[in-house]
C-alpha cells in the first residue's frame, strides 16, 4: 500500500500515466479508491486527456452474466482494434475490496494483452464515495487511451452506482426466469436501457422475455430522430449474439455522434460532476469543523429542549463554517 500523505518521490503518477505505465494506472486508481489528498494534483494532469473514449455500462442483477458478456466483448472489441478498459464495481462489500475475485480470474485470460485494462474498485468511503470513484478510474482508462470502457455493475435507477450517471451506453442484461419480466416495468430501467441484452437465451423463455420487452418498449412513442433500444439475445456462455451486441453498442455511439446527443450528454455528465465536486468538498470541510467543535453538541441540545429551532440553528453553523472554509480556503495546510 501506498501512504498518501508522502509525495511520490518519482513525482506523479499521472504523468506515467499519460505515457502508458499500467502500474502507475493501477496505483493511481487504488488512490482514487482511497480517497486521497493527492488526487486533486494527478487529476489536474489527467483530465485534459480525457473525454475521448466511449463509456458502456453493462448492468443487471447478480448472477445474469455481467462478466461473462463483457469477457467476450473484450475479444470482440480487441479484433477490431480497439483498447478496451473494463472497470467492475462492486457495491455489495464496500470493505473487502475483493469479492471480485472470480471476475479477475474470469478475464485473466486477456491479463497479458497490452490493448486490455481490467480494474475492480471498491469504496472504502462514505457513500456516494463509489460512483465519484468510477467516475475518476474511467477518467484514467479514458486518458491510458482506451477507446472503449465497459463498466460492470448491478445499479440501476436509485442505487448509489447509477450507471446512467456516467455511461455514454447503457447496456440492461436480463435473462429468461428471474423475474426480470417484473423488474423492466420498474421505473429506471426502461428509462435508462439504451439496448437490452436477454442472456441466457439458451433457457427457455427467453424469446418470451424479448417479446415482452418489446412491447413495453411500443408504449412509448419514440420520435423519428430517437433511438428506440433494440433488444439482442444473447448466450454469453458460448459467445452466441455477442458480435450483433457489440454492433448495436457501435451503432448508438454512432447515433449519439450523429445526432448531436454525445455532446448534449456529456455537457449534462460534467454539470452533474462539478456539483458533486462541489459538494465533496463543503461536505469535507464542514464535517472537519464539526469533528473538531464541542459546540455542536450544545447546539443540538439547545433545540433538543426546545430553546432554538434546528433552521436557524442550521443558519448559525453554516454562518461559522463559512468563516472557517475561508480561513482554510486562504490556508490549506493549517
Ligand atoms: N446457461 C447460461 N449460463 C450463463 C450464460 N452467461 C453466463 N452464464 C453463467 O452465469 C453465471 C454468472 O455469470 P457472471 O458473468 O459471473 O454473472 P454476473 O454476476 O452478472 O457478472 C456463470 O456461471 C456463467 O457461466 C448463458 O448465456 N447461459
Ligand atoms: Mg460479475
Amino acid at each position: 500500500m501506498t501512504n498518501p500523505s508522502i509525495p511520490d518521490p518519482k513525482g506523479l503518477l499521472a504523468d506515467r500515466v499519460l505515457a502508458g505505465n499500467v502500474q502507475a494506472a493501477a496505483r493511481l486508481i487504488t488512490l482514487i479508491e482511497d480517497d486521497s489528498p493527492r488526487l486533486t494534483a494527478e487529476l489536474d494532469v489527467i483530465y485534459p486527456h480525457t473525454g475521448k473514449a466511449h463509456i458502456i455500462g453493462i448492468t443487471g442483477s447478480p448472477g445474469i452474466g455481467k462478466s461473462t458478456t463483457i469477457n467476450c466483448l473484450i475479444e470482440i472489441l480487441r479484433g477490431r482494434g480497439m483498447k478496451v478498459g473494463v472497470i467492475a464495481i462492486d457495491p455489495t462489500s464496500p470493505f473487502t475490496g475483493g469479492a471480485l475475485l472470480g471476475d479477475r480470474i474470469r478475464m485473466q485470460q486477456h491479463s497479458l494483452d497490452k490493448g486490455v485494462f481490467i480494474r475492480s474498485l471498491a469504496s472504502r468511503g462514505w457513500s456516494g464515495g463509489l460512483a465519484k470513484a468510477a467516475i475518476n478510474a474511467i477518467h484514467v482508462m479514458d486518458a491510458m487511451g482506451m477507446n472503449i470502457i465497459m463498466v460492470e455493475t448491478v445499479g440501476v435507477g436509485q442505487s448509489e452506482v447509477d450507471v446512467a450517471r456516467f455511461v455514454d451506453t447503457a447496456v440492461v442484461l436480463l435473462s429468461p426466469g428471474t423475474g426480470d419480466e417484473i423488474q423492466v416495468a420498474k421505473a429506471g430501467i426502461m428509462e435508462i436501457a439504451d439496448i437490452f441484452a436477454i442472456n441466457k437465451a439458451d433457457k427457455p423463455g427467453a424469446k418470451k422475455l424479448a417479446v415482452e420487452v418489446e412491447a413495453m418498449l411500443d408504449m412509448k412513442t419514440y420520435p423519428p430522430a430517437e433511438w428506440k433500444p433494440g433488444i439482442i439475445l444473447t448466450e454469453a456462455i458460448n459467445g452466441k449474439g455477442i458480435p450483433e451486441l457489440a454492433d448495436a453498442i457501435l451503432k448508438h455511439r454512432q447515433f449519439l455522434i450523429t445526432s448531436g446527443l454525445l455532446e448534449k450528454r456529456r455537457k449534462q455528465r460534467a454539470k452533474q460532476e462539478l456539483i458533486g465536486a462541489i459538494e465533496d468538498s463543503v461536505r469535507e470541510h464542514f464535517y472537519r469543523m464539526i469533528e473538531h467543535d464541542q459546540g455542536l453538541d450544545k447546539l443540538v441540545d439547545s433545540f433538543v429542549r426546545r430553546k432554538a429551532n434546528p433552521r436557524s440553528t442550521a443558519l448559525r453553523v453554516i454562518h461559522q463554517f463559512t468563516r472557517q472554509f475561508n480561513g482554510a480556503r486562504d490556508n490549506p495546510e493549517s
